[in-house]
């Protein structure tokens, strides 16, 4: 699946007539006023009675945190709930405990046709994986997104790109909906906003004071965090020394602010979790001679997935798009086949691109 070409497919248009059993406003698919679009989003959420929740594929803390928020909040109001993503089969063993209610369900046990369909932290269709054919399927499809490059593939779309995690816009959609705050769906958007944040230094004032309020309402920071990001297996350690002794850096690259990368081959991951592979680029990224970062992760032979950082310089969105990929400015990502050298080759192509003075 990671060679489809839909993976990064922006959007397939989407007919509102189509909806079944909820009426969706005319105009609001693309309407940009956030208010009015989780006013939309909430009346969708308060009157159905069956949600599907869907993380994008490999979900993190963001996209599971969101959609377990959320979904815990609508299951405790009645509706059935079910919290699914395209891929892997496995929930990653460090997002287990945020699911206090039974919601998480197997890919295939997503209805074919949803009534209500939310996807959460999901830039794009294709981010939906194996799932993204349900965005043409369901009656109504709410989007809760903060990716700037997100089209608006829902038919309501709640896209803040100043938000700093997803989370933010399901508390937000939370409190339009009146919900008090309690300790798990508190839990849960403190792992999302704790985790996009890298630990609240990319956290505004008032996000603090979100924290703040989560806080107060149970959540042990300590607790939520240490085994999202500060704990790992034993064979971690013989891990990074294969992956890290092996990393290089390329200091007139990325228009001369420097490059690194490194590569984590199959061989190197087995017997380790996603979480272990997935947390290498926040190692390689701590490179002071290099702007931009870049992990390259093997799927399956000659199948990659690359993780991009940037310091604060380097749009890797861009970088990201231009090889069929997305993210954020500084955090992004795409798939690619080939032989590693093939990869960082088209890699570093896009970054002296992004790079060059006319583009900037
Ligand atoms: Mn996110």
């Amino acid at each position: 699946m990671h060679n489809d070409p839909s993976l990064n497919d922006p959007s397939a248009p989407h007919d509102p007539s189509a909806s079944d059993g909820v009426r969706v406003s005319d105009g609001l698919r693309v309407s940009g006023d956030l208010s009015a679009d989780l006013a939309e989003a909430a009346r969708i959420l308060s009157t159905a009675t069956d949600v599907t929740l869907l993380a994008h594929v490999n979900p993190d803390a963001d996209a599971l945190g969101s959609a377990l928020a959320l979904g815990l909040v609508l299951h405790r109001r009645g509706a059935v709930v079910r919290v699914s993503f395209g891929a892997p089969a496995e929930v990653p063993e460090t997002l287990r405990d945020l699911d206090v209610a039974g919601l998480l369900v197997p890919a295939s046990a997503v209805p074919a046709a949803p009534p209500v369909l939310v996807a959460l932290d999901t830039g794009s269709v294709g981010r939906l994986g194996p799932l993204a054919d349900r965005v043409s399927t369901a009656g109504v499809v709410v989007v809760l997104d903060h990716h700037v490059s997100n089209p608006g593939f829902g038919h309501v779309n709640v896209v803040d790109d100043r938000a700093e995690a997803t989370a933010l816009v399901v508390l937000r959609l939370l409190d339009v909906l009146g919900v008090e705050l309690d300790e798990p769906v508190a839990r849960c958007v403190y792992a999302g906003l704790v985790t996009d944040t890298r630990s609240f230094r990319h956290a505004s004032a008032t996000t603090h004071e979100v924290a703040a309020r989560l806080l107060a309402a149970g959540v042990d920071a300590e607790a939520v965090a240490r085994p999202l990001m500060d704990s790992h297996p034993f064979g971690y350690l013989g891990m990074l020394a294969k992956v890290l002794g092996r990393a290089r850096l390329e200091r007139d690259a990325a228009g001369g602010l420097g490059f690194v990368h490194a590569v984590v081959t199959l061989e190197d991951a087995a017997g380790l979790r996603p979480e272990e592979v997935e947390s290498v680029v926040d190692l390689v990224r701590t490179t002071a001679e290099a702007e931009v970062a870049a992990v390259l992760k093997e799927l399956r032979p000659s199948s990659w997935s690359v993780s991009l950082r940037a310091v604060s310089a380097v749009d890797v969105r861009e970088v990201a798009q231009l090889l069929g990929g997305g993210g954020h400015r500084l955090a992004a990502g795409f798939t690619a086949s080939g032989e590693a050298d093939e990869v960082l080759a088209s890699l570093r192509a896009a970054l002296e691109t992004v790079t060059a003075p006319s583009e900037r």
